[in-house]
């Protein structure tokens, strides 16, 4: 979150770094900020709120300079205001910074002891501060940078605008990612490959640690020792994903839409279709056979997708999985023995909590495999192995085909787990892999459902609360559905394991609470009866005169759709892949209900994509 560009161009650079910013809103938008070097003096023009009122502020006031940073800003300290909208600065230095100062309150006491003046209440300020601070020293801007930063606890990554310098701007990361850009005879730092996209696509990646040193000239990287290194320059094809929304009036809206395709592109990415196979591209560095235990550690929407793998490996592989949010996860010195594996899911492979819980595991020897849906992100790069998902860049805060990617990815591992192990036959492969390969099919007539849930969503704004219910792997959705809800609608919603019902969310049930049940009809003779199961939990809502919306397919109606106010019908589908058939109508209800709501769907209060804080 907290997007950061810095450019050394021949022209002014303050359009430029508008359009890298805009590709970048998605990790933030609670204000905007830029600084360029007007006759060599630093000047900002920075605004609360979205990316338009800096272009309107930059439209009142123009800025002329060649060289600039510029900031888009997701609070972590300090409210949403102008003054504490980056780039920060003191008369020598402008600074713009991703991630969080831990050490930030010690810090500005001492500043402040020896007679800084500080202007907001972010944890940035003290790094614009404590350079100011070398340099007066006497230290020259490089040796400036080079001092303090040891001194900064916690995560970032900083871009270093100075006074009087034409031709430099010096960047650093330590935990949140930061890619250097290089153009012809200009230099750009973005906080990935698709800000830089519009200007060059040929990419350096910093280390953890690492800070450059840029001029016009080219790039000079030192590692956390000093040590001057060397980091591979890449081409990146950022450039080929267009940031639009197409036809659609959201971003969400379009990559709900996009699931068809993607979720495809990603099941043949991973499927031999005609041996009728999970084939993976990738050799896996580990035995399945050795493996006794998967630990799966993820956030939000990716937990949820952890979630459904859960039972996917205890069922296909019969391997015990242990399931934690990072967040709790890395905390909680969970012991490992070595040579199991640790499995990661994240969208933007950037997920401060999912990347300190990957560095855990490495520590304890675990196998490190990551799910991700940006390649050449931390998360990926610091994995023993990698398995994309194809959605193509995710711009709606709200994760959509992210998620539904993730699920195809995770079925196909467990697949290839259970095949590895001997415990799932080649004719119980063939059967999952032909209904893997009619998901696609599935998502497009799921989407036909729209105009039916567009209309029932206008009955749902009305709504407090909203409770979830769904048994197995339909739980997880019933998670999603209402996180979804939550994030883009702003109504209360709460997902529950269906039979946990009894023990205490049914108290809240009365005639103005709907229930959204998620319950394709179970045919596998393993599981039978858990249908029947959530068919009683629908009766105590029902009798309790709860308002159900029912989630389900042809048998599932007839056998409940008596009990529901609305039920919406999919198609019938092979047990194993409705998680990712029945994320559709969940996605749908939460984005039309937001619509209705008129919140901004894409770029919803408080959130943003990409969480590089912990
Ligand atoms: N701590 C800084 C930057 C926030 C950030 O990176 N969010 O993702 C601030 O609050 O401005």
């Amino acid at each position: 979150m907290c997007g950061i560009v810095g450019i050394l161009g021949h022209e002014p650079v303050a359009g430029q770094l508008v359009d890298a910013l805009k590709r970048l809103e998605y990790r933030g938008y609670d204000s905007a900020g830029v600084a360029t070097l007007e006759a060599g003096a630093l000047t900002r023009r920075r605004a609360e709120g979205k990316l338009r009122n800096l272009e309107g502020r930059l439209r009142d006031a123009p800025l002329s300079g060649t060289i600039g940073i510029g900031h888009t800003r997701w609070a972590t300290h300090g409210k949403p205001s102008e003054s504490n909208a980056h780039p920060h600065a003191t008369d020598r230095i402008a600074v713009v910074h991703n991630g969080i100062i831990e050490n930030f309150r010690e810090l500005r006491e001492q500043l402040e002891k020896s007679g800084a003046k500080f202007a907001s209440e972010t944890d940035t300020e003290v790094v614009a501060h404590l350079v100011t601070d070398e340099m007066k020293k006497g230290k020259n801007p490089v040796d400036a940078v080079a001092a303090a930063l040891p001194r900064l606890r916690g995560a970032f990554a900083l871009a270093f605008l100075f006074a009087g310098e034409e031709d430099l701007l010096i960047g650093a990361r330590k935990g949140s990612p930061l890619a250097v850009g290089h153009g012809d005879g200009e230099m750009f730092l973005g906080s990935d490959a698709i800000a830089l996209a519009p200007f060059t696509d040929t990419i350096s990646y910093l280390e953890d640690g690492d800070w450059a040193v840029v001029t016009r000239k080219g790039v000079q990287v030192r590692d956390a020792t000093g040590k001057i290194v060397e980091r591979a320059v890449l081409k990146s094809n950022a450039s080929a994903f267009l940031v639009d929304k197409g036809n659609h009036r959201h971003f969400m809206a379009k990559e709900i839409h996009e699931q068809p395709e993607v979720v495809g592109h990603t099941l043949a990415h991973y499927l031999d279709m005609a041996a009728e196979r999970v084939s993976l591209p990738m050799t896996l560095p580990f035995d399945f056979k050795k493996i006794e235990r998967v630990a799966i550690s993820a956030c939000g929407t990716a937990y949820y997708a952890g979630l459904v793998a859960k039972y996917w490996f205890e069922r296909f592989a019969r391997l015990p999985v242990e399931i934690d949010v990072a967040s709790e996860f890395r905390y909680r010195e969970a012991p490992f023995s070595p040579g199991n594996l640790a499995l990661f899911v994240s969208q933007s492979g950037e997920t401060a909590d999912t990347l300190a819980t990957l560095r855990y595991a490495k520590e304890q020897k675990q196998h490190v495999l990551s799910v991700v849906n940006v390649p050449t992100s931390t998360i990926a790069r610091e994995s023993d192995v990698v398995m994309p998902t194809l959605a193509g860049p995710e711009i709606g805060v709200a994760s959509t085909k992210a998620f539904t990617c993730q699920l195809a990815t995770l079925l196909c591992l467990t697949i290839a787990a259970g095949r590895a192990r001997g415990v799932l036959s080649t004719e119980d492969e063939r059967n999952l892999v032909r209904a893997m390969i009619e998901v696609p099919r599935h998502i497009s007539e799921a989407l036909r459902l729209e105009p039916q849930i567009e209309a029932l969503s206008r009955d749902l704004v009305k709504a407090k609360d909203v409770l979830y219910l769904g048994r197995g792997t339909a739980y997880p959705l019933a998670l999603e559905g209402a996180l979804k809800l939550k994030e883009i609608s702003y109504i209360h919603a709460e997902g529950y394991a269906a039979g946990e019902l009894k023990h205490g969310p049914i108290a809240l049930i009365d005639e103005n609470m709907p229930v959204v049940v998620v319950a394709p009809f179970d045919k596998s003779a393993r599981r039978e009866g858990v249908f029947e199961k959530t068919v009683s939990n629908m009766q105590e809502v029902a009798a309790r005169g709860g308002k159900i919306i029912l989630i389900t397919d042809p048998h599932g109606a007839k056998e409940a759709a008596a009990l529901s106010l609305s039920t919406l019908v999919l198609p019938d589908v092979a047990t194993t892949v409705t998680p990712i058939v029945y994320a559709i109508p969940v996605q749908l209800m939460a984005y039309h209900t937001a619509v209705n709501m008129g919140t901004d769907v894409d770029q919803p209060r408080n959130l943003a994509k990409s969480v590089t804080v912990e």
